[in-house]
């Protein structure tokens, strides 16, 4: 499980549950560079060939490292692609939120199809708008060979304070450093 910067970070370090011995879980957590998970996909895969590669990432993310959906369907990388397409860049957005009263500036843009842009890469890609097309868009991917992208319609979460230790300090009004 490969998961981006922005809050596929705090939310699959806070919520995923690894049960198959020898299950990895890695973030760029060092810098945080936004765009990481489709070509460390790549990477992993050239160092774990044959381990079953998730890549978790926001549509920011996805905006900053679309070309390396050409690198996956080229060399036919069989990596599963969960995209949360919230049409905003949620980290941003929700530290807005926390240290500028809810004034947001330059963090929302309109979603487009990606889908269709990973078609355009020569991936398969499914897109999903309910918790139960999750399910089965979710099947549908796992039972394909190659490489699949899936397109999740989420919310813009903003309302949700991500699970980041010192953000939640700070909504409870202590003073930590950012
Ligand atoms: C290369 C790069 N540019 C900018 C940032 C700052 N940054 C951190 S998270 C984030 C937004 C993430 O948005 P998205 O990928 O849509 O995920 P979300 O937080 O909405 O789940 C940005 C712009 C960064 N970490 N790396």
């Amino acid at each position: 499980m490969i998961a981006d910067a922005g809050t596929p970070t705090p939310y699959t370090t806070c919520y995923l549950r690894l049960s198959q011995p020898g299950s990895r879980f890695i973030i760029p957590r060092a810098y945080g560079g936004l765009g990481y998970a489709i070509p460390a996909v790549v990477g992993a895969h050239f160092a774990r060939p044959g381990a079953q590669l998730i890549g978790l990432f926001g549509d920011g993310s996805l905006g900053m490292s679309a070309g390396e959906l050409e690198t996956l369907s080229r060399l036919k990388i069989p990596a599963k692609l969960l995209h949360f397409n919230n049409s905003t860049f949620g980290w941003i957005k929700a530290l807005q939120r926390l240290h500028s009263g809810a004034k947001y500036y330059s963090v929302d843009f309109t979603a487009g199809d990606p889908a269709r842009v990973a078609e355009g890469f020569g991936l398969k890609a499914i897109r999903v708008r309910t918790p139960d097309e999750l399910d089965a868009g979710l099947e549908k991917a796992f039972a394909e060979s190659g490489p699949v992208f899936v397109d999740i319609v989420s919310e813009p979460e903003v309302d949700q304070l991500p699970p980041v230790y010192s953000w939640q300090q700070a909504a409870a009004g202590h003073q930590t450093s950012r």
